[in-house]
């Protein structure tokens, strides 16, 4: 089953987000496969984003993120790398519609309070950046009244 990276930005860990952004995640019936909170450093957090270190905003990006704890996650499901990227919605919180994530709860683009993986992947080498022991194996007893 497919699964996504997803990790909730120091903004949203402050803002008391992290509970708000898990039960979207859960109600709509994807499955929490890896969890934990998480202080990242400097080079950590440039290896995450090393695709955009020729982007003139890659600096600040970088501090943004190692300015508090992150919750990093792996969820998974049917079509989840895509599906996650429409809950979190636009890049630039200007874009994002409401009842998205961002949409509901960002301004800035510099503070978009969550990332998600946007390919299958990337989720595959974030997921092995973040959570080298892999996820956590389990099955939810609820699968089969969500997939038929
Ligand atoms: P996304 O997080 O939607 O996948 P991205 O991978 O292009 O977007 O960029 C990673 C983060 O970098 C993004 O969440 C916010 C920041 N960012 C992107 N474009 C930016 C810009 N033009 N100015 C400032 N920050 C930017
Ligand atoms: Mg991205």
């Amino acid at each position: 089953m497919e699964k996504t990276f997803i990790m909730i930005k120091p903004d949203g860990v402050q803002r008391n987000l992290v509970g708000e952004i898990i039960g979207r995640f859960e109600k709509k019936g994807f499955t929490l496969k890896g969890l934990k909170l998480i202080n990242v450093d400097h080079a950590f957090a440039e290896k995450h984003y090393e695709d955009l270190s020729k982007k003139p905003f890659f600096n600040g990006l970088v501090e943004y993120i190692v300015s508090g704890p992150v919750v990093a996650m792996i969820w998974e499901g049917k079509n989840v790398v895509l599906t996650g990227r429409k809950i979190i919605g636009a890049t630039n919180p200007s874009d994002s519609a409401p009842g998205t994530i961002r949409g509901d709860f960002a301004v800035e683009i510099g503070r978009n309070v969550i990332h998600g993986s946007d390919s299958v992947e990337s989720a595959q080498k974030e997921i092995a950046l973040w959570f080298p022991d892999g996820p956590v194996n389990w099955q939810s007893s609820l699968h089969s009244w969500i997939y038929e």
